[in-house]
């Protein structure tokens, strides 16, 4: 049985369809990060970085105590080797799901995280920073589609490095970027979105919760700032 500690947001969606593609059982422990569900000294024993998603493995393969794992790629990454699926096992493809994979989590990630940031979270008038990562931005979806020209999955055979990529395009209209102009990127898209495991891992946990998450402009209280953004959230990865 494995726990997963989430939020409803892209982050968490990957691990939910890795779960549900595998077959593993698991069990969802929801937190609510605008209330600040995820800063508790319980939760930074799971995830010292205090974000989510993160699991916990209750029957490692080790036969040893319940195993916490954080950062979505490395959570991908351990349940691929536990469950022995969707990560090639020939050197090359494998080499390439962790480049894809790696990517993600440096770049892809990352830089449309700003991108939200700057677009939806910050206060009016981030000229430069919205420009820098949104271009940023969609200069990424441009490496997808080209590698996508040539292959039907970033790996060649569907794998966690597709899993921790699709969720990113869910929220592009937010950031003002689509797939217009990208068919093989969007031919990728529908590919993975018709899977049933797909399907069943968005609906257990892009619940109503979700909404609160994909605002197009996100207008926070001076606590819900606090715990995502200010004191509350820098105090809860200081204190011991
Ligand atoms: N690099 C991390 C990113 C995790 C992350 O930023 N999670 C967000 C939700 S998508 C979070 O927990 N935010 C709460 C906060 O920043 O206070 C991963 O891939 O797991």
């Amino acid at each position: 049985m494995i726990d997963l500690h989430y939020v409803a947001t892209g982050n968490n969606l990957k691990i939910a369809i890795m779960l549900e593609e595998t077959g593993l059982e698991y069990r969802l422990v929801r937190y609510e990060m605008f209330r600040g569900d995820h800063l508790t000294p319980e939760f930074r024993r799971i995830n010292p970085n205090c974000k989510l998603p993160a699991i916990v493995d209750r029957a490692p393969a080790d036969g040893g105590d319940p195993f916490a794992v954080f950062e979505s790629g490395a959570i991908l990454t351990y349940l691929a080797e536990k469950s022995g699926r969707f990560i090639p096992e020939d050197p090359r493809g494998r080499s390439l799901c962790q480049q894809w994979l790696a990517w993600q989590i440096a770049g892809l990630g990352p830089m449309h995280g700003q991108a939200h940031h700057f677009i939806r979270y910050a206060p009016e008038g981030q000229h430069y920073a919205v420009a820098r990562y949104r271009s940023e931005a969609e200069r990424l979806l441009h490496v997808m589609e080209y590698r996508l020209a040539g292959a039907d999955y970033l790996a060649g055979e569907y794998s966690i490095a597709d899993m921790a990529c699709f969720p990113w395009l869910g929220g592009l209209s937010l950031i003002g970027l689509t797939l217009d102009a990208l068919p093989h990127l969007a031919a990728w898209h529908d590919r993975i979105a018709a899977r049933p495991a797909v399907q069943a891992a968005r609906q257990a946990i892009m619940d109503e919760n979700r909404a609160l998450y994909a605002r197009a402009k996100a207008e926070l209280t001076p606590e819900q700032w606090s715990a995502m953004f200010g004191d509350r959230m820098h105090r809860a990865s200081r204190t011991l």
